[in-house]
């Protein structure tokens, strides 16, 4: 295990804001390699205590609760058992999974505050802040909209941007407004309690740059830009209603700023789960690291180490091996656009199938570089190498030994060269995955467990016993022994990654755990050990259910066009006398021929019927409708528009169409059946 020896670890996971569900990003950034890693350690027998929890405070759960008119705790009940619910189905093993708004986060997060109050650690400044006067409130953070400096986004928020992905202050946005109520804000007086980052620079410094050369470079990087560009007083505390209140007099209306009392959710859900928490917390000799996103490492690294190191007695991470983004079928994953898989939607549509999630996002974590998730490669991993693979090696080895032994682990006969190569090459798994997982490499690690099965796999492949059965059973025996060892071998090796398949496996073996440490051991099955019933650890996933996948992802799609198109209709032209409208003859008619306009895409050549007369129409909407679905449809034409020559057609008048907001053409016509001629007005 790692250099410095510790005697317990404290694992700790971003706490997701219980304003809407996790999705496959939040678990391949955060969850599923912080349970890998808790799991480990579990099985390496390591006193480890993992944390998680709801972050209940901030804006957005606010906006989020006017916007359905309900209140925040509404809000925050809904999602969190939302997401602690799907957690708990996916096999996440926190210790515990706790809220912020729980009443020993709010008397551990006061008492911080207060505490760092009373020892002058905060600067207390009155500052204009942007307030709204229609809804009588100051405008923090996501209250406040406008166009970000940066990158032009007409809805970038007072404190990020979430196309660029900017850290903004609400005086950096341009044409601000209120979030709640649309209104311009005026800028009113109010005062705050700042942590001035500055005067942490150089234990930061001392700390990070000298102290953690160690950490991932994503990680690191982001630290020393964040140093080089010279740390600023950053506000701890708010005026918003929903949060909790400031504990000092003087400070109606204010709560604490959601980043100063979410990191402190992780030591109050540690004394939710233990009384022995300041052990883990307090003693020098506990490993923390910290599990997040690449979105909240100057949370982690700058300002929750700088109000440890504020308050005074308490360890400071180990390690924060952030990951990067993970991108859905190759586009930003997004909770306000709904561009998401969620978690439990997943779980519904695919029952059973939680190991499947795990091992793919594992395989595919942005560990150093943004990722991407399609389903096709989704289906491609669970077929290719979970069904092929692993589970077909392990159905071998268990089948063969129940028809060809009743399912009595035979005796291993003498070794040979190929036997021993096999056994030795499986052997070197231990270290490698001992020491990827233990420097947070879980993709190699995952690798390196999947390792085995491929072992397994290639020596039946290359021994044959079901052929060798006939003519040297006794080789057999061996050969199935040694495979057998292999599947014990798996069930402790794949734990971390998939532990419902773990135990699927051992329950097959007919054994209830083996001990981490044994892995690598050729004398995990006893001879004339009973196994269990084989059953199939995963099945083919067919087409069609990805392509539902796919269907609702198009629809998510086409419903972000329409609702991003609406938000953009025309503004009105100018206004025109009535007589200029009553210029325009539009009348009913009925389509009574169409035919593509030869080397043209966008063309139709239509025969219409005016009422007046029949007359020909070149119209492009060819990308929009098949001549087939035109003809006997009624539509209406503005006749005496000026006739043109197009591709050698004069055409005589127009056929009024929509633009919807996914681009696409809507027809226009009578909503019954009307005489061709009838003049619209
Ligand atoms: N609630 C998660 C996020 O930024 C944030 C983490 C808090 S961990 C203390 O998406
Ligand atoms: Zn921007």
């Amino acid at each position: 295990m790692a250099s410095k020896q510790f005697k317990r670890y404290l694992v700790t996971s971003a706490l997701p804001y219980a304003n809407g569900p996790v999705h496959i990003g939040h678990l391949a950034g955060v969850y599923i390699p912080s349970d890998i890693y808790t799991r480990y350690l579990r099985l390496r027998g390591c006193d480890v205590v993992s944390v998680c929890g709801s972050d209940e405070h901030g804006v957005p759960i606010t906006i989020k609760a006017r916007k359905e008119g309900v209140t925040p705790q509404e809000i925050v009940d809904r999602y969190h058992n939302i997401i602690k619910d799907s957690f708990e189905r996916l096999g996440m093993s926190f210790d515990i999974y706790s809220r912020t708004s729980s009443p020993t986060h709010a008397a551990t997060a006061s008492d911080f505050f207060r505490k760092l109050y009373d020892e002058g650690k905060f600067v207390e400044k009155t500052s204009m802040q942007y307030y709204d006067e229609e809804a009588k409130t100051f405008l923090a953070d996501r209250y406040i909209v406008g166009t970000c400096p940066k990158c032009g986004n007409d809805r970038a928020y007072g404190d990020q941007c979430e196309k660029c992905g900017s850290t903004l202050s609400p005086e950096e946005l341009i044409d601000p407004h209120s979030a709640v109520s649309g209104s311009v804000p005026v800028k009113r007086e109010t005062k705050h309690w700042y942590l001035p980052l500055d005067q942490y620079e150089t234990f930061l410094r001392n700390w990070i740059l000298e102290g953690h050369k160690e950490w991932k470079s994503n990680v690191y990087g982001q630290c020393k830009s964040w140093l080089d560009g010279g740390l600023q007083p950053r506000a701890v505390s708010r005026d918003l209603d929903w949060g909790i209140p400031v504990p000092v007099e003087g400070a109606e209306g204010k709560v604490l700023y959601v980043w100063f009392d979410a990191p402190i959710g992780y030591i109050s859900a540690t004394k939710d789960f233990t009384p022995d928490w300041e052990k883990y917390w307090k003693s020098d000799d506990t490993k923390m690291v910290h599990f997040i996103g690449k979105d909240n490492i100057v949370f982690h690294c700058i300002v929750f180490p700088s109000m440890l190191k504020a308050h005074g007695g308490y360890i400071l991470p180990e390690n924060v091996p952030s990951n990067e983004f993970l991108n859905l079928e190759g586009d930003k994953i997004s909770t306000s656009r709904n561009w998401a898989v969620w978690l439990h939607e997943y779980l519904d549509e695919f029952p059973g199938k939680e190991d499947v999630l795990r091992y793919v996002l594992c395989a595919n974590a942005p560990e150093t570089k943004d990722n991407d998730f399609t389903w096709k490669d989704f289906q491609a991993r669970n077929n290719n190498e979970l069904v092929a693979v692993l589970g077909n090696f392990v159905n071998r080895a268990l089948v063969l030994t129940k028809k060809y032994y009743d399912g009595l682990v035979p005796a291993c006969g003498e070794l040979n060269d190929y036997d021993r190569e096999t056994i030795a090459e499986m052997a070197t798994v231990k270290g490698s995955l001992e020491s990827n997982i233990e420097h947070y490499h879980f993709r190699e690690a995952l690798k390196d467990a999947m390792n085995i099965a491929r072992i397994g796999n290639k020596y039946l492949a290359d021994t044959e016993p079901w052929k060798v059965i006939k003519t040297d059973p006794e080789r057999v025996k061996t050969i199935l022994n040694v495979a057998l060892q292999i599947t014990a071998n798996l069930a402790i090796a794949i734990e971390p990654f998939m532990p419902f398949s773990a135990t699927k496996i051992l329950k097959m073996l007919a054994v209830e755990k083996f001990a981490w440490d044994s892995l690598g051991s050729v004398d995990l099955m006893a001879v004339d050990h009973r196994i269990g019933e084989p059953e199939l650890l995963f099945e083919k996933i067919e087409d069609d259910a990805i392509q539902r996948q796919l269907d609702k992802l198009e629809a998510t799609k086409k419903a972000n066009q329409a609702a991003e198109a609406s938000q953009k209709v025309e503004d009105q032209k100018e206004e025109i006398p009535f007589d200029d409208f009553q210029k325009m003859d539009i009348r009913v008619s009925t389509i009574l021929t169409a035919e593509k306009v030869a080397k043209t895409k966008k063309l139709l050549k239509l025969t219409v019927d005016t009422g007046i007369d029949q007359r020909e129409i070149v119209s492009g909407i060819a990308e929009h409708f098949s001549p087939e679905e035109l003809i006997g449809r009624q539509v209406l034409v503005l006749v005496n528009l000026q006739p043109r020559e197009l591709k050698g057609t004069l055409s005589r008048g127009m056929i009024l169409m929509a633009e919807d907001a996914d681009g696409k053409l809507r027809l226009l016509g009578p909503d019954e059946k009307t005489v061709n001629g009838a003049i619209v007005g």
